[in-house]
């Protein structure tokens, strides 16, 4: 097994063209760390459903499942985690809906990362550290030295995020990052580690 695997953070798209269940069995079964659940586009009802089913896959895999965005979601499901971006709830508001969960924050420079660390995050997500072309409105790509002052700054383990491949990957995680969170790339990260 790929000693990577241990440090993959599998983002899997809700509205993939092919279903997202198939993608959350690879990566469970090549031994991902974490699961999230993202959607950008789906109605409440649709993100639920699926939302249960990645659930309950990561709950026979023993392994962390977390929601993207959606607080009310996260606590229907008894999700592991619940990931923030910058423009969604605060800490302290999403806490109040889904208590001691596990929470992650979407940060794009230093001081979001030492804000996030400050009030609470379990988990600092930073990037993009490479280009990326999943994201609509990428931040500015941040590289791996500002990776590496995140890393060396915040008290929380650091997910990286943004451009994430198998090539890189070893570099990201020697600049200090616990996770390696990937979209586009989780297909060869998966087929790297069968
Ligand atoms: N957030 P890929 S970059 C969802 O910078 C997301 O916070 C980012 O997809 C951030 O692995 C990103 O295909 C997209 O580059 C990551």
């Amino acid at each position: 097994m790929s000693p990577l695997i241990d440090s993959l953070y599998a983002i899997i798209d809700a509205e993939a063209a092919d279903g997202p269940l198939g993608l959350t069995f690879q990566a469970l079964n090549a031994g991902c760390a974490i699961v999230q659940l993202r959607a950008k586009r789906l109605d409440d009802i649709a993100f639920l459903e699926v939302a249960r089913r990645v659930r309950s896959a990561c709950t026979h895999a023993g392994v962390p499942f977390v929601v993207n965005d959606r607080a009310d979601i996260a606590r229907l499901v008894r999700a592991d985690g619940l990931h923030l971006g910058q423009d969604d709830l605060s800490i302290e508001d999403a806490r109040r809906v889904v208590g001691d969960m596990q929470i992650g924050v979407s940060t794009h420079t230093l001081e979001q990362a030492e804000r996030a660390d400050t009030e609470g995050a379990d988990l600092v997500a930073f990037g993009p550290v490479f280009e990326t072309k999943t994201k609509d409105n990428p931040d500015p790509v941040v590289g791996l030295r500002t990776l590496e002052e995140v890393c060396r700054a915040v008290s929380r383990p650091v997910v990286a995020i943004g451009g994430i491949t198998p090539e890189n990957a070893g570099e990201t995680l020697g600049a200090g990052a616990r996770y390696v969170a990937v979209i586009s790339a989780l297909p060869r990260f998966l087929s790297d580690a069968s």
